[in-house]
């Protein structure tokens, strides 16, 4: 048997079958594993840090941080330029912008008619706030019995679900417009997100001297008919990570203003103290070109046949 140099062992790894299997699935993995190979040669990489490097990728999964990784080394962020980017190239009317849906939405959130009170059960989060508005095409018209699917984060920057401390669909809820496609929702203001410290996740931002930290915000998912799915984040003004976020997620038009409300007169079926901190934001929905584009880009479905 012949002797290999890394260059006819990388031939042979990307060639080698039995069978057609997935075209494209063949050409992405010899791509990832041709630049695999050419780092471990450039960057001269050890056997331990190799296998140091496996091992880190296993607790990775384990810890189900996949997801993180992915938004805090830019390619949830790369994936909504591209989306942009072809939207441009198309003269598509632009929506609301997009913005990362990141890990830790939870889908089936309780169902609510044209308003909810997302902090049921909260109460005492931090300032009393309520957002409200209407979801419309790109034309400026209403979309009625739209979908404002919206989730955010405790007062100690924690996410339900994720943090088993918290009851189910904690701070996450689902609310379908009126006839005019308006929404509105109390809550109080989120703050920051922050990584978990002591998770494979921090231990590679502290090799990297990079901080883990995000801004405050909230994400919604909205869907109406025969529009696109639109994911995307509001960002509270004033936040010292606006400009720094560890996702790259923050963008101009998704920096809402916070308006100081004295009168509660109008609103009193959220219960809401004054006074209260509010948002006035309507969310423009793309037409969809297909219907694929109805339904959201899934972290869960596969992709792949
Ligand atoms: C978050 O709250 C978030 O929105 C993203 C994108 C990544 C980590 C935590
Ligand atoms: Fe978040």
């Amino acid at each position: 048997m012949a002797e290999l140099n890394a260059k006819q062992l990388l031939e042979l790894v990307n060639s080698r079958r039995i069978a057609d299997g997935n075209e494209r699935v063949r050409a992405i993995t010899a791509r990832i594993v041709g630049d695999l190979f050419r780092t471990i040669d450039e960057c001269n990489v050890s056997p331990d840090e190799f296998w140091a490097a496996v091992k880190w990728l296993t607790r990775l999964g384990q810890a189900d941080m996949i997801g993180l990784i992915s938004a805090g080394l830019g390619f949830d962020r790369l994936l909504d330029i591209r989306e942009d980017e072809i939207d441009r190239a198309a003269s598509r009317a632009l929506g609301t912008p997009r913005a990362i849906e990141g890990p830790l939405y939870v889908a089936g959130a309780p169902l609510h008619q044209r308003e909810v009170c997302l902090d049921a059960g909260n109460e005492d989060g931090g300032t009393p706030f309520v957002m409200e508005g209407q979801v419309l095409n790109t034309d400026g018209r209403p979309v009625p019995h739209a979908m404002v699917d919206v989730w955010h984060c405790n007062a100690s920057g924690r996410y339900s679900h994720f943090d088993p401390s918290q009851p189910a669909y904690n701070l996450r809820r689902r609310i379908e417009t009126d006839e005019q496609g308006r929404y509105r929702f109390r809550s109080f203001l989120p703050p920051g997100y922050a990584i978990p410290p002591d998770s494979p996740v921090s231990e590679l931002f502290e090799k990297l001297g990079r901080h883990g930290n995000r801004p405050a915000h909230i994400h919604f998912m909205i869907s109406g008919q025969g529009k696109r799915t639109l994911t995307t984040q509001i960002n509270l003004p004033g936040d010292t990570y606006l400009d720094d976020d560890f996702a790259f997620a923050t963008r101009d038009g998704l920096v809402v203003d916070l308006q100081q409300v004295q009168d509660p007169t109008g609103y009193e079926s959220l219960g809401i103290r004054s006074p209260f901190a509010r948002v006035q934001f309507d969310f423009r929905l793309q037409d969809a070109g297909s219907n694929r584009e109805t339904r959201a880009a899934s972290r869960y479905d596969t992709a792949l046949g």
